[in-house]
């Protein structure tokens, strides 16, 4: 390597060694639509088996140290469960990451649940945010991520009104539950499952849920959560601007939560999202501990392997960042100020455009990692070896994941 490639490969390197992207425990079971579950032998059925592939997905891609743990689904039994999960984490190599409470699949949410107009459903489901939380704090986990499935389907059936009393009520009383390393995500999203109104429908109403709950309060963006052509990078801005973003979801779509792989539709729209985190991520920025935006998966494959799918996603991921990271933004900054506008979009178009995928199998190889983790999966034999264990154990599943 001559001298700017070499430098150009140490910057590389940098950044690529210091991104993370947190994976989810419920991508590697056995999902489905609302219409049906697909069953693959290969997926993981228990918790142990969703450790196991997410350290293969650690192993193979050097960004995954972590896995995002829902309580109903994985830690079925609670607080009981926590010892069983912290022997795992010491097995895979692998920590518990973001805890994710379940406020959506008992029969008693069937009208909401932070929501309920019951107060005593308000309170059962209080109790399980407060033990989510309990989990976390026995886990050394940081972030509590809560996305409430809440809303009404007509109008007039539910009172709008009531509703947003009840539920910042119930976060407020969760937020003083939080340890002072611990911060709550509050996921938005527009519709689905209700269809009139849902009760955190967007960013505007989690931010001041947030504001109102205190100052380890997040917004937690799912991508997959917008209307269509919404301007999500521009949400992205403001909430970095107002300091509270938390962290992503990330995951794609074409219409409309279809959890898709990152960047298989619109690749540019990560490249822009991501753009806007490293011009904030500059030194000169808020350093508190509690403003580090964590980014997570939010995906679930029912038709493609799902170890392979997430590989292709923290690929895709780790490509997307490296591009938006290397952008030169000083003479970005300089071209935006003078209004130069075909220079400005050159710039970042060139940057989308440039192929990065050498830099960053160079820097997989310096870290003693295969070049093209997708065909050193399909070489070292994993998914063929758990076909085969898991293959006679897969039997009709009944919970979501
Ligand atoms: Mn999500």
């Amino acid at each position: 390597m001559n001298q700017p490639e070499s430098a150009l490969f140490d910057n590389a390197a940098h950044i690529l060694d210091n991104f993370q992207i947190e994976i989810p425990s419920w991508g590697f079971a056995n999902t489905g639509t609302r219409f049906g579950k697909f069953v693959q032998p290969a997926a993981a059925s228990t918790l142990e088996e969703k450790f196991s592939d997410a350290a293969e997905v650690h192993r193979l891609t050097g960004a995954t140290p972590t896995l995002a743990l829902h309580v109903l689904w994985d830690l079925p039994r609670g607080l009981a469960d926590v010892s069983e999960v912290q022997t795992l984490e010491r097995r895979a190599g692998i920590r518990s990451g973001s805890i994710n409470p379940n406020l959506f699949q008992d029969q008693q949410y069937k009208y909401g649940s932070l929501c309920n107009p019951s107060a005593e459903i308000r309170a059962g489901a209080l109790q399980h945010v407060f033990d989510s939380i309990e989990i976390a704090k026995r886990l050394h986990a940081r972030d509590i991520s809560l996305w409430l499935a809440d809303g009404s389907n007509y109008p007039g059936t539910q009172s709008i009104r009531k509703r947003i009393e009840w539920l910042q009520a119930g976060l407020n009383d969760a937020h003083r539950q939080l340890a002072r390393d611990q911060r709550l995500l509050v996921e938005y999203k527009p519709f689905e499952p209700a269809f009139y109104h849902t009760d955190i429908a967007d960013w505007g109403m989690s931010s001041q849920l947030c504001r109102a709950m205190g100052p380890q309060a997040f917004v937690l963006v799912d991508t997959g959560h917008h209307y269509l052509s919404q301007n999500i990078e521009q949400i992205v801005a403001w909430l970095l601007h107002l300091d509270l973003l938390g962290g992503f979801h990330f995951n794609d779509r074409r219409y409309a939560d279809d959890d898709l792989t990152l960047g298989s539709i619109d690749p540019y729209q990560i490249f822009r999202i991501f753009h806007e985190i490293c011009q904030h991520s500059q030194p000169s920025q808020s350093q508190n501990p509690l403003n580090r935006i964590a980014f997570m998966i939010d995906q679930s494959h029912n038709l493609k392997g799902k170890i392979e799918a997430m590989i292709q996603t923290v690929v895709t991921a780790q490509e997307l960042w490296l591009k938006a990271a290397l952008i030169d933004r000083d003479q970005l900054a300089v071209l935006q100020q003078s209004c130069d506008l075909v220079a400005a979009e050159e710039l970042f178009r060139a940057a989308f455009w440039r192929d990065v995928r050498p830099l960053v199998a160079a820097w997989r190889e310096s870290r003693r990692m295969a070049a093209n983790p997708l065909a050193a999966l399909q070489e070292g034999g994993y998914v063929e070896r758990i076909t085969r264990e898991r293959a006679s154990k897969q039997s009709a599943v009944s919970s979501y994941a």
